[in-house]
């Protein structure tokens, strides 16, 4: 198997982060943080790139030095440089930076003072009170590394979304080329469409187990098989995914997939009601006594308790078994139902590709609409516009919706939030726009009221429609900022303004108790993928997928709308 873009990312981000224990120059450690994102971004597969000899210098932010690098990670599937580093600098070094009140500084002096290399030792020393004595640190510092570092471990170990579908989809073509496969699913939180998977549990059933299972453990992608049994197997993939495949009789598959699709509440909610009607319902089947009266269908399971079909992404025990017996299920939005995106950049910001690029990739699509909304000039690095660049733009989308037939390009801007909860341009350029997305992106560290007061603010300008991702986030990466998102939601609520659900799969932000908290007041969500490249556009299935987790109908989500009734909404207050 080639090695893929998340491999190389995460060699370029660990190379940033032994770089900056060590002190280098911040200028070469932020080129390969930057590599990295443009690696991990990439739709198209790096290794592929090397192997038909594409010129990878023509990638935002990568030279001679990181193409060649690019080049060694493909085909060796590791780094020179990144190994030297490692042997000058042991265990988890470069995990330590991920903890919160933890820079480079700071890790140096717990490695060269107390030997700490790892988050196991750094707990050890947190706890006996080490930390605390050394220089720069103190009790503060020391309680805020204990409370941290369970949230550091939990993340290491979830999978974002985009490696999981993509191990699926490989996972699933393997297997079900397999003779006599009838029915193949992946279950557990990946049906549920969660934001990150522990692991994936696949189920499968055919006319020849075994034959299942050996495809299974002789898959290419698999790193080591961990179980192997006879209709049931587990295994790491080169990701570092685990997978767990469970091979199941026809008569039971039904049961067995609502019971692994989980999740484990929901199952406990099922199964009592079963109890209620005097039913066993389990993995294997639905029995009344030890007669099996269902189970080959998911739709028994539901039927046998008296209620309608449950999709997997409401299964969180969190109301859907009262809705449902009160006929009161929401109609969730589909992708289908999605007729634009109303938050991408081009290249005259951020983006990798141009206005027209976007705009065909958007067509390409089914959409009626695109809103491009470039930084605004206060995001240095991501090159935003100012008033003057700004009008420029218009310009160039003034002309091209001339030509387009069907389709029309909105004239947007991402706005930075500016510290005071004031935007980033004048009133009058925003004036002249279709659609202003307001957006924080620096001082994520005010207090809680602060950065609440600075949001509202925000929410206050006559011109802002909606207000892109709410908390900050990056998954596995960065918490939400401190701020109080009920308020936000009761904000946007009183102002009639709009909240964005990013759908880039490191952010997915509004997460699906926030857009529940957000429909419960009347807040309209737009879904939006703040596209950098074409293919991000795809990154909407996963929007999607949270809105639905968030119990969202395509009337709640505002680019269900078409464009006459979208643009009506954002004239309107
Ligand atoms: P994950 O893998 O951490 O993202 O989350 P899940 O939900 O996929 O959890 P996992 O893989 O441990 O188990 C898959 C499903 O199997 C889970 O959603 C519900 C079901 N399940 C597992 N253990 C139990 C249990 O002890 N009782 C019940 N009722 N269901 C269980
Ligand atoms: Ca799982
Ligand atoms: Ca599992």
């Amino acid at each position: 198997m080639p090695v893929s873009n998340a491999e190389i990312a995460a060699i370029f981000s660990q190379i940033g982060d032994l770089l900056e224990i060590q002190g280098a120059n911040p200028f070469r450690v932020r080129a390969y943080r930057v590599a990295a994102r443009t690696v991990g971004d990439l739709a198209r597969s790096a290794a592929q790139m090397v192997r038909d000899r594409e010129d990878l210098t023509a990638l935002p932010g990568i030279g001679e030095d990181l193409a060649a690098k690019i080049r060694e990670a493909a085909e060796h599937g590791t780094v020179d440089l990144l190994e030297e580093l490692r042997r000058k600098m042991p265990g988890e070094l470069g995990r330590l930076l991920e903890v919160a009140g933890l820079g480079p500084k700071r890790v140096q002096v717990l490695w060269k003072q107390l030997g700490i290399t790892t988050l196991q030792e750094l707990e050890s020393a947190a706890k006996a009170g080490k930390i605390r004595m050394l220089p720069g640190f103190g009790e503060k510092t020391q309680s805020a590394i204990l409370k941290d570092l369970g949230r550091v471990a939990v993340a290491a170990g979830r999978t974002l979304r985009p490696v999981a579908d993509e191990a699926a989809r490989l996972l699933l073509r393997h297997l079900g080329a397999v003779r006599g496969v009838t029915c193949l699913d992946v279950a557990g939180s990946f049906r549920r469409a969660k934001e990150t998977v522990g692991d994936l549990d696949v189920l499968a059933a055919g006319e020849d187990p075994g034959a299942l299972i050996e495809a299974f453990v002789g898959y290419d992608g698999v790193e080591r098989v961990t179980a192997h049994g006879e209709t049931k197997a587990s295994a790491v993939l080169r990701s570092g995914l685990q997978v767990d495949l469970r091979v199941i009789p026809a008569e039971s598959y039904g049961a067995a997939l609502h019971y692994f699709t989980g999740s484990k509440a929901h199952n406990i909610a099922v199964r009592t009601l079963g109890v209620k009607k005097g039913l066993k319902i389990n993995e294997y089947g639905i029995f009344r006594g030890s007669r099996r009266i269902g189970g080959a269908k998911e739709e028994d399971v539901f039927r046998a308790v008296g209620l309608p079909f449950i999709p997997p992404e409401l299964r969180e025990d969190r109301g859907e078994i009262d809705a449902a017996r009160a006929g009161a299920l929401p109609r969730l939005v589909e992708l289908g139902q999605i007729r634009g995106d109303l938050h991408a950049h081009t290249s005259r910001s951020d983006g990798q590709a141009t206005l027209e690029e976007m705009v065909e990739a958007a067509c390409a699509r089914g959409y009626e609409y695109l809103a491009i909304t470039e930084h605004s000039r206060r995001v240095t690095v991501a090159r935003g516009l100012d008033a003057a660049a700004l009008r420029r733009r218009n310009k160039e989308i003034d002309r091209l919706n001339a030509r387009l037939k069907g389709f029309v390009v909105l004239k947007g801007i991402e706005c930075d939030i500016l510290e005071d909860g004031s935007l980033d341009l004048p009133d009058a350029v925003l004036a002249e726009l279709d659609v202003v997305v307001a957006a924080v992106h620096s001082k994520f560290n005010l207090p809680r009221k602060k950065q609440t007061e600075r949001i509202v603010r925000a929410l206050d300008h006559p011109q802002v429609r909606i207000l892109a991702h709410p908390s900050g986030r990056l998954i596995n990466e960065r918490d939400a900022y401190e701020v109080d998102i009920e308020r936000i939601v009761a904000a946007a609520a009183e102002r009639g303004r709009i909240l964005e659900l990013d759908a880039h799969p490191q952010r997915l932000d509004l997460d699906d108790v926030h857009c529940r908290l957000a429909k419960g007041h009347g807040v309209k969500v737009a879904i939006s993928t703040d596209a950098h490249a074409t293919e991000h556009l795809d990154f909407m299935r996963y929007g999607v997928g949270q809105a639905r987790r968030g119990w969202l109908e395509a009337g709640d989500v505002v680019n269900t709308l078409g464009l006459a009734a979208l643009r009506r909404l954002l004239k309107g207050r």
